[in-house]
């Protein structure tokens, strides 16, 4: 195996026991968390998808099938794992097989493609992934291969589905293989999530087993989750919203059933939330308009739903305040990051607060700065730059020195890159980022990243791209290109950018070619006040 550097998420010693004391991190751990729920709730259904139904007794037989089946090819524990599936039950049973295993999920989103994918199992050093046959019009077994042949080390492509020559995923049968009987150490790194990348590629996110399932008891505290509710995994679980806010891992955690959604428009949605008499689910705001306006149309019965979460982007109030009317439950916004810190109004906030901010942390042990440019602390209801520290929030990315000292105070603060305000309580407005990246419908799109892309366009000169505001959804990306030589067509520049096996959501939604990008200035300017310019420029003229 090639091996990146160790896996790991370190807190000072001070602040780990500071954790431990306060009752945040309680040494519990993925496998023990399955393992509970079986032994005092196996009858109970854990996971309804497609035509199946498991009970949490069948979900803890899966998953130690899937563990001997990963330990049968020779993965051993400790080593990464790259999963990307679509919402379906397997993604369960591999998941905490994974965890039953000793190994570590590293999650893709279903959108993802070979340069993303690749970059994650190279950074993590993956001995395998797990990929779905087809999902949404996509077929991940070339992209297995191609992983292979790029990624040295990644020795194992598993299909759920039909394995077109890879390993099929139901070939796995539990075997003399002996499952650990101990569980890991709760300060280990139980998974990897990725970041939206706001500089360059996505960063790796190890979480632990104690910082992990300290946010997912919290979060289910104060999403009110209990073993009689029923979420829909509508958002790609894969995401740390839907899978940990509470979401997936926190309706596991209760002891509560999860139902999936293959794809989050109301046509999937709404049946199931009828049929399943669904109580809690997470979306982000383009999502919900859409929900919003099919609502009062549809023929299915959505009168069982308690709680609706939004997220990942900014909800206006406008939208907001027609949630309770529409469809008549309680709106929570859930601002949060898989660094970390997550807020969210409470459910018996005052609806004001409730559509006015994105809440309020989660935790006590959550620090919370609003710092000005030169670092000073802004008075209350100024906007200042986030910066957040505390007993969910990593103190590194992995192994990535350049990122971490740009994301990272010296005493250990996570430079969120999120301006926002403060009101009295605690409650946070989202107010806009001093970082470019493009906040599209939710989804994380590095500039930077989609500039390179543009650039290795042979008859790309330079790029420089930005965020517009949309009104669906909420930013969308344009680049502004200038040529070397004859000037491609703005289409022809696209269907390029699709065939670079790049995820489908970084193609620019807009292309405008321009002469030069010396607008005022004469001399150097940034990259940043470079965007913003071109950005304003733009904004004029609509
Ligand atoms: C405005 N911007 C928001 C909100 C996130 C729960 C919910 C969301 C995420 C998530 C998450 C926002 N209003 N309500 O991980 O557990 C923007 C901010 C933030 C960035 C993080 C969770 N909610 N954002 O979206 O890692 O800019 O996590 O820093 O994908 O999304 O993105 P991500």
């Amino acid at each position: 195996t090639t091996t990146a550097s160790p896996l790991a998420q370190v807190w000072p010693a001070d602040f780990a026991r500071r954790y431990r004391e306060d009752g945040y991190w309680t040494g519990e751990t993925f496998p023990a968390v399955l393992r509970a729920m079986v032994e005092t709730r196996g009858e109970a259904i854990a996971v309804i998808g497609g035509d199946q139904r498991w009970s949490y007794a069948e979900l803890g037989r899966r998953a130690d099938v899937a563990a001997a089946g990963f330990l049968a090819l020779g993965l051993a524990p400790g080593d990464r794992v790259v999963v990307q599936l679509p919402n379906i039950p397997e993604f369960f049973a591999v998941v905490f097989g994974l965890f039953r295993a000793g190994l570590i999920p590293v999650f893709a989103l279903p959108d993802h493609r070979l340069a993303e994918v690749s970059h994650f199992a190279r950074k993590a050093g993956a001995a395998a992934c797990v990929i779905a046959d087809t999902h949404n019009g996509f077929d991940y077994r070339p992209l297995g291969h191609a992983l292979q042949q790029e990624v040295p080390g990644l020795r194992h492509v598993i299909v759920v589905g039909d394995p077109g020559g890879h390993v099929p995923f139901s070939g796995f049968a539990a075997g003399p293989e002996r499952l650990p009987d101990t569980d890991p150490d709760p300060s280990s790194v139980a998974l990897v999530q990725v970041s939206g990348g706001s500089t360059g590629l996505s960063k790796l996110i190890p979480r632990t087993h104690d910082d992990y399932l300290y946010s997912i008891r919290t979060s289910n505290e104060i999403c009110g989750m209990t073993p009689e509710s029923v979420y829909l995994a509508a958002l790609p679980v894969a995401h740390n919203f839907p899978m940990s806010s509470p979401g997936i891992f926190g309706a596991i955690r209760a002891g509560a059933r999860v139902v999936t959604s293959p794809l989050p428009n109301p046509e999937t949605a709404f049946p199931l939330i009828a049929r399943e008499r669904v109580t809690i689910t997470g979306l982000v705001p383009p999502l919900a308009l859409l929900w919003l306006q099919a609502a009062p149309r549809t023929d299915h019965d959505l009168s069982s739903l308690e709680v609706l979460q939004v997220g990942g982007a900014k909800f206006m109030p406008e939208a907001a305040k027609r949630v309770r009317p529409v469809l008549g439950c309680t709106l929570q916004q859930v601002f949060g990051m898989a660094e970390g810190l997550v807020n969210y109004t409470r459910l018996d906030d005052p609806e004001d607060i409730i559509t006015e901010t994105q809440g309020r942390p989660m935790s006590p042990g959550d620090e919370v700065l609003l710092l000005d440019d030169q670092g000073q602390p802004v008075p209350e209801g100024v906007s200042g730059n986030l910066h957040t520290r505390g007993p969910y929030t990593i103190r590194a990315y992995h192994d990535d020195a350049g990122a971490n000292a740009r994301s990272f105070t010296d005493d250990g603060f996570y430079r969120t890159g999120d301006v926002v305000r403060r009101l009295p309580g605690g409650y946070l407005v989202m107010q806009g980022r001093a970082t470019d990246h493009i906040n599209r419908a939710g989804e994380k799109i590095s500039a930077e990243e989609v500039e390179d892309h543009l650039l290795a366009h042979p008859r790309v000169f330079d790029a420089a791209v930005v965020s517009i505001p949309d009104k669906f959804l909420g930013e969308r990306s344009c680049a502004f290109v200038i040529a070397e030589g004859e000037t491609p067509k703005p289409a022809e520049l696209k269907s390029w950018m699709r065939e670079r096996d790049i995820a489908p959501f970084k193609v620019p939604d807009q292309i405008v070619f321009v002469d030069s990008f010396a607008t005022t200035a004469v001399g150097k300017i940034s990259r940043k006040e470079l965007r913003a310019g071109l950005r304003a420029n733009l904004l004029e003229q609509e």
